[in-house]
């Protein structure tokens, strides 16, 4: 089945074309605890395993859709207009393919991110899941959340988790249409959480997760181990929710996100998202732990750092880490 396909299954026959002059969303950025790395079908962005996450509260992508004036789609990024066709521009444009009413329908997208663009946070979460969450206002389809999360995984996997506030668990399904693989939020609060962004380098990215997930998969010898250790992630973690436990949850964070980064290291050929900053911020929140403080680490496909911690070490945290920005995801 093609994307395409997808959406004919779940979008309302009766509502091709837009119902209103604009469309607009915002969703939050999400930092997951139990990763999702490697997919069982690339076409569809569905996981080989389920994941787990927070959302960043006010930290995500503004959308506006409406119709393009002209014969093109038309991008806005922070109120610029991407006018060469990049990454970005083709990406949106082939997953807006999957909407148009007819060939020559094009569509104007303006998205604002509130998230500092340097921190390597995945925009592409929280773009891909506002962006369907404002077609779904433009065309007035009214679809569940179920659906949207469904449609925001074709987009990017991890957009399927940025729908909602909190914690998303993400189950990876198993039929091969993908209409099980869908997140769904978890009746967790957590009010004294903290996650801070630390930015250690902004050094471009070696490759991007895309490829990343796909070489570990298919070269490195430990991803055989992957499966069970996320399943294991998300037992911790969910245990460390309902016992608002830090330690659990945060180790059971960065253990996973080590075990992530194992694979990589392990891949061939092998690769790396750390810079020599990334393994010294680390190694300082290692010994401020061996000085009994409560904070952890978790990092994604890029060199910087979201430590976990709660509001009692807080300013702590801010003299350790002076350029840190501290966000209260509840
Ligand atoms: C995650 N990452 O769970 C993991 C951890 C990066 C490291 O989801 O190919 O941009 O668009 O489905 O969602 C980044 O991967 O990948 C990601 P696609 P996506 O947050």
């Amino acid at each position: 089945m093609k994307p395409r396909d997808i959406a004919a299954l779940l979008l309302p026959s009766t509502k091709k074309n837009p119902a209103k002059e604009k469309g607009i969303a915002y969703a939050p950025s999400n930092i997951a605890l139990a990763k999702y790395w490697g997919k069982r079908n690339t076409v569809l962005n569905l996981p080989v395993t389920s994941s787990m996450s927070i959302s960043l509260g006010n930290k995500g992508t503004s959308t506006t859709v409406s119709i393009s004036p002209l014969e093109r789609d038309m991008f806005f990024l922070n109120t610029k207009e991407i006018i060469e066709q990049n990454n970005f521009s083709q990406r949106l444009s082939h997953y807006l393919d999957i909407f148009r009413p007819h060939p020559h329908f094009y569509f104007k997208i303006e998205t604002i991110n509130t998230i500092p663009i340097a921190a390597g946070l995945a925009s592409s979460a929280s773009g891909f899941a506002a962006l369907i969450l404002a077609l779904n206002d433009f065309f007035e389809w009214e679809l569940d959340n179920k659906a949207l999360s469904i449609l925001a995984r074709l987009g990017s996997g991890s957009a399927a988790r940025s729908l909602w506030n909190g914690f998303v668990l993400w189950n990876a399904g198993t039929s091969e249409e993908g209409m099980d693989s869908f997140a769904e939020p978890l009746p967790y609060t957590w009010p004294k959480l903290r996650v801070g962004l630390l930015i250690v380098s902004s050094v471009e990215k070696p490759l991007s997760s895309r490829e990343a997930m796909q070489r570990c998969q298919e070269t490195s010898p430990f991803y055989k181990m992957w499966p069970t250790h996320v399943a294991h992630t998300i037992d911790s973690l969910k245990q460390a929710l309902t016992q608002k436990d830090i330690h659990l949850l945060g180790l059971s964070a960065e253990q996973n996100a080590l075990a992530m980064h194992s694979t990589m290291f392990t891949s061939h050929p092998a690769f790396s998202y750390w810079q020599t900053d990334t393994l010294t911020a680390m190694q300082k929140v290692w010994s401020l732990r061996q000085q009994k403080a409560p904070l952890y680490f978790t990092e994604d496909a890029g060199p910087n750092l979201k430590l976990l911690f709660t509001e009692e070490i807080t300013s702590q945290v801010r003299d350790e880490f002076p350029s840190v920005e501290i966000i209260r995801p509840f």
